[in-house]
């Protein structure tokens, strides 16, 4: 009876995640495709109601012909398409490449956060951190071939980090044009906290279909609290920002996040807190009040930094 009734419980839970598996010691493996060497694949693992995940591989074209990635299939969301990150005016976006990505002769092309990327449409459920999701690629010439993505961190930047549980030296990050923030977007390209912070929050949750809105953005010291609304959901995250100015998001909450007693409860300094809920109060006064209810939809609180932590 007993040995019944887990067999369902499993069964259940794997009905709500048939995407994701658990990881297998093989996971991440190279795979090889006709002429690609196919390495390093992951998934960022995603936020609860999050609407896209990004993937990241590298693709090694070993032969003399060039070869195209045309589509990728996964067995979660709407979705997948292959986007590209463009400097527009000072600001990063993402752009669909509709053709493909082309994968020259003898060339390596990496998928990474801040760059390139594989881009989950339409989530409804999480991807869940130490699970893994296989893909399908289909190459113009080497055909059709799955890989398997280890899902890992929400701000990891990429396999090494993962595994050796540090971040790579800054210097070695750069040189792989990675961002300085954890998240896809380079804080550095940007002046201004208001510009940064946005810039992180639109890259870790805007889609073209979704876009995100960030306000307020208050700051104290070297925490902010922001409110985020995005088509019918919304609401607060707490950040920090660190030595070198780049903020990350600390935690994600609703009304958790609503005042300056639960500001303090959730780790806010206690004189930064009273001063962000005065500010809070009245920004949020100005606001539309149906954006401002938006930001108690979000349920419980979501740490997504460490605090301390790399
Ligand atoms: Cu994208």
């Amino acid at each position: 009876m007993k040995r019944m009734l887990q067999a369902l419980l499993l069964g259940t839970a794997l009905a709500t995640t048939p995407g994701l598996a658990d990881h297998a010691s093989h996971s991440a493996a190279e795979v090889q495709a006709g002429e690609l060497a196919i390495s390093g694949a992951f998934l960022r693992a995603t936020l609860p109601r999050a609407p896209v995940g990004g993937g990241y591989l590298t693709i090694a074209n070993q032969g003399t012909e060039d070869d195209r990635l045309v589509s990728v299939t996964a067995p979660v969301g709407k979705e997948v398409q292959i986007h590209e990150m463009a400097n527009t005016d000072g600001v990063m976006t993402m752009r669909q490449l509709v053709g493909g990505l082309p994968i020259p002769a003898g060339r390596t092309v990496v998928l990474e956060p801040g760059g390139l990327h594989l881009m989950v449409m339409g989530l409804t459920e999480r991807l869940v951190e130490g699970k893994s999701m296989d893909m399908v690629l289909r190459f113009e010439k080497a055909g059709e071939v799955t890989v398997r993505f280890d899902i890992l961190a929400l701000n990891t930047r990429g396999m090494a980090e993962d595994h050796t549980g540090h971040a790579a030296p800054a210097g070695d990050r750069e040189g792989h044009g990675m961002s300085h923030d954890g998240a896809g977007f380079d804080q550095a390209r940007v002046e201004g906290d208001e510009a940064r912070i946005t810039g992180l929050l639109k890259d870790m949750f805007e889609t073209e279909n979704a876009p995100l809105s960030v306000a307020p953005i208050l700051i104290e010291g070297d925490t902010a609290v922001i409110g985020w609304s995005q088509e019918d959901r919304g609401g607060r995250a707490l950040l920090r920002r660190d030595a070198q100015g780049f903020w990350r998001v600390s935690l994600c909450a609703g009304d958790g996040l609503k005042g300056e007693a639960n500001m303090a409860a959730l780790g806010v300094e206690p004189e930064a807190a009273t001063r962000l809920a005065a500010i809070q109060a009245q920004e949020e006064a100005a606001l539309p009040p149906e954006q401002v209810a938006r930001f108690a939809s979000f349920d419980g609180v979501m740490h997504v930094d460490q605090e301390g932590g790399h």
